[in-house]
This record gives C-alpha cells, sequence and structure tokens, in this order.
C-alpha cells in the first residue's frame, strides 16, 4: 500500500488519515502542534466530531497510523492545513506555504502533492512555484509543458482536490460526497483519481486547478447569500410585524422556492473566509456576495439591539442566552455570532448575563474575562431568566419543555419554540 503524508491534522486532515490508515493504507500525520500530536499517538482525537475517537483509536492501534511534527518521504503528500484571512478581509494563507516548505526537502520523483485547503483562485500554480524555487532537481508539469525537451522528464505531479464536509457528519461526508479534482496538468489529475477512487463512494469529476479553487469558493459562497437572504427577510419581517418563519416554511411550499433558515449571523470556519477570496480577487465583480457577508455581519449587533430593546421594558431583568457554538449540536465555538452576541451584551450593561452552552464545561477565553457573564444549567438558566435570548438551535433547546419559558420574555432567534 502507497505511504501518505498529511499535514495538518484538524477537521480534515485527522478524519482522513484516520480513514485511510483503517484501509490500510500506510499514514503519516504531521502537525506543528506538540500536544495535538502527543494526543493522537496516545490513540484519542483532539476533535469533537461523532465517531472520530473511535476511529483514531482502530488507526492508532492498527499499526498504519502516527502522528509527528516533521514530515518524512512518502508517495502521497496531502496538504490539509487551515487558510485564514486578515482583520481587513484579505487572503492569508501562511500555513499553506509553510507546509509546502515543510514538504518539498521530503519529495522524490513520481510523488503526488495533493491541496485539500480550501485557498484563493492561483495558490496551487504558487505551489508548483513554490516547489520549483526550493526543488529545482524536480519538475512540474504545468511549469514545462511549453518547454518539448523536458516535458517527458515530469517528476512531480501535483492537483487540488478541495475539502467539502459538513462538521458533524464529516467521516460520512468523506466517503459520501462528489469529489472534484483539478489537475495542474492531465496525469496530475487522474493520478489523483486513482488514489480516491480507493476511498470515495461519490463521483468525481476532473477540471484544472483554478476552476476547482473557484468551485469549493461558489460552494460556500452560495450558502452564504442564501443565508443573507433569509436574514435580510428577517428583518424585512422584523420591520412590518410579521411573522418571518412562517414566511420561510409557507413560501417554500412553492415548488421553485427553497429559502434557509434565518438565525444570528453565520458562524464558523469556512463560510465567514471563503467568500472574501472571491471579492479580494475580483472585488468589482463580486457585489452580491460582498453584500450577503455584509448582512450575515451585521445580524450579530442587530440581535443585540432586539436584546436591549426586550430589556428596556422589563426592569432590572436577569437575561440567559442559550447555546454559544456556531451551530446546532457541536462544540465549535470559532467565529461563532452567539460569542459576540454575549460580548456585546455584557459590554452594553453591567447586569449579570446567563450563559446555557452544554458542550462545554467552562467559559471561552472572549468571554470569561468578562465579571458579568456566567456559565450555568439549563435548568439554573431557565429558572433565573426573565428574558431568554436563543442563539443556536440544540437539539437539548428544541426539546425544553414549554413551561420553562412560556411566561418570560423570549427573543429565538432560531425559530424553534414558535
Ligand atoms: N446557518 C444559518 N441558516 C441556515 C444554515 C446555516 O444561519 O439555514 C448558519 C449556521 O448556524 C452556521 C453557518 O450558517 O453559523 C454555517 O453553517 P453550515 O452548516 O451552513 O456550514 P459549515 O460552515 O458548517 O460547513 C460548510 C459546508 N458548505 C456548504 O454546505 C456549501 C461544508 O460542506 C464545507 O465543507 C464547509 O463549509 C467547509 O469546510 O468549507
Amino acid at each position: 500500500m502507497e505511504k501518505v503524508c498529511i499535514l495538518g491534522l484538524g477537521c480534515i486532515g485527522l478524519p482522513m488519515a484516520s480513514l485511510l490508515a483503517v484501509k490500510g493504507f500506510k499514514v503519516q500525520g504531521v502537525d506543528v502542534n506538540f500536544n495535538i500530536v502527543e494526543t493522537i499517538n496516545q490513540g484519542y482525537s483532539h476533535i469533537n466530531e461523532p465517531e472520530l475517537n473511535d476511529l483514531v483509536r482502530s488507526a492508532i492501534k492498527s499499526g498504519n497510523f502516527f502522528a509527528s511534527i516533521n514530515p518524512s518521504p512518502a508517495d502521497i503528500f496531502i496538504i490539509a492545513v487551515p487558510s485564514l484571512i486578515t482583520k481587513n478581509h484579505l487572503p492569508d494563507i501562511t500555513h499553506v506555504k509553510a507546509a509546502t516548505y515543510a514538504t518539498a526537502p521530503h519529495l522524490t520523483p513520481g510523488n503526488l502533492v495533493i491541496l485539500e485547503s480550501t485557498i484563493p483562485v492561483g495558490t496551487t500554480e504558487k505551489i508548483a512555484g513554490w516547489i520549483n524555487e526550493l526543488r529545482p532537481d524536480l519538475v512540474i508539469p504545468s511549469l514545462v509543458s511549453s518547454v518539448p525537451q523536458i516535458r517527458n522528464k515530469v517528476q512531480i505531479f501535483l492537483a487540488h482536490c478541495p475539502e467539502r464536509v459538513l462538521p458533524g457528519r464529516i467521516l460520512q461526508e468523506l466517503v459520501a460526497n462528489d469529489r472534484i479534482i483539478g489537475g495542474i496538468d492531465e496525469p496530475s489529475a487522474l493520478k489523483a483519481q486513482e488514489f480516491y477512487e480507493k476511498f470515495v463512494c461519490g463521483g468525481i469529476s476532473l477540471t484544472d486547478t483554478r476552476t476547482a479553487e473557484l468551485i469549493k469558493l461558489v460552494e460556500n459562497s452560495f450558502r452564504d447569500v442564501n443565508i443573507a437572504f433569509a436574514n435580510e427577510l428577517s428583518l424585512i419581517c422584523n420591520k412590518l410585524g410579521i411573522n418571518v418563519w412562517e414566511v420561510v416554511e409557507l413560501a417554500n411550499r412553492h415548488p421553485r422556492v427553497d429559502i434557509l433558515q434565518p438565525g444570528p449571523g453565520v458562524g464558523g470556519h469556512c463560510i465567514t473566509k471563503d467568500p472574501w477570496y472571491i471579492v479580494d480577487s475580483a472585488t468589482d465583480e463580486s457585489r452580491l456576495i460582498y453584500t450577503a457577508r455584509l448582512i450575515n455581519d451585521h445580524m450579530p449587533g442587530y440581535i443585540v439591539n432586539r436584546i436591549q430593546e426586550m430589556a428596556a421594558h422589563l426592569e432590572q431583568p436577569v437575561i440567559t442566552c442559550l447555546g454559544l457554538s456556531y451551530k446546532a449540536d457541536c462544540v465549535e465555538l470559532r467565529e461563532s455570532p452567539a460569542i459576540k452576541i454575549v460580548q456585546d451584551l455584557s459590554k452594553s450593561t453591567a447586569r449579570q448575563i446567563l450563559v446555557v452552552e452544554p458542550h462545554v464545561k467552562a467559559l471561552p477565553d472572549e468571554l470569561a474575562k468578562y465579571d458579568n457573564i456566567k456559565l450555568v444549567d439549563l435548568t439554573t438558566g431557565m429558572k433565573q431568566a426573565d428574558l431568554v435570548v436563543l442563539l443556536v438551535n440544540h437539539h437539548a433547546f428544541t426539546n425544553l419543555d414549554t413551561e420553562m419559558y412560556g411566561k418570560k420574555a423570549v427573543l429565538d432567534t432560531r425559530g424553534i419554540w414558535r
């Protein structure tokens, strides 16, 4: 079986490494964080994802998987490190560059390098350039296609195969989802296809790297734009005194209408970032994508205003906020609109704010620094609340007995208690 080296053991790299190892590949996982490497080598997942802990344990037990700080030679290198944006919404691919630099010394002729990270259009070509600078002894196809005398000496294959898995369903979607492979040339795309066919059941489509890069960004922008539409409807409905949830539900009975759910804003590491990569590459042309980002980013502030308006009608109300994660039934707090809302609320009032989040044992650092925010259990939070703000549609809240909130002032940002 081939040896695979995966750089980045986060929510894409670790599930993939574990899956490949139980399928018989020899897998080396690489991460710059020593604690993560240690945890994995002891057979545990540092990522909270259904069934992942068991899979990591099986992978380590099989003897096919180990984690380390530095890569070593392999047949296939997969880069699955995070890509970022700056405070000004500009792309930051520092980690992708660092992973390429870490990989380059270990490359040997015939190796396949796959980029799974979501990145701005043109990044795979940049990787080809970096490898070429670092390893002039190796030839990358795209760089030589116009030079006939070295065309036959192709030595490294390079492809972009963007990850598409949904947090909460990563292990199923890793296998079941269709995949897009963008090859730096056709042999690279075909070689990557041969690899993915060994563990993916979904269809595989081949294209060039720039198209594959844009497709991934388009998928997340499509979702962002559609959520922005739903959020804009909630603003319109609030102004007109109409129930937005009823509007969405009944409009969706039209055979060609499928509106998403309004909420307190869009969170997570992906949808909040990827549309900005398109805006950066084609600023004048991406007005809708840009506006959708603004609408979704405006939602937490809008919700804070609505909480304040409601609180103004109550005498010294105890406010309880339900949920901190970026979406239902997950522990991920990164870029969560709920955190921004609780933070802004606490800055605007001296009163204590109670927070209920069944998936965490302590407040995250962003909130722990405020004296007036307290993490409590659901029963305490509901008992003490005068105003209940539902921020995340966790299962535990969806099933709550109406008795617990029926007589209180309620702001349900997810429409689950209608
Ligand atoms: N949200 C709403 N209303 C909705 C749906 C979602 O407000 O109707 C909010 C959620 O509460 C959350 C945010 O949007 O805050 C994003 O959640 P999500 O479930 O839409 O998406 P992610 O960020 O968990 O995962 C997305 C997925 N992309 C698409 O569905 C197009 C996933 O397939 C990608 O692999 C992932 O981004 C990624 O890694 O890029």
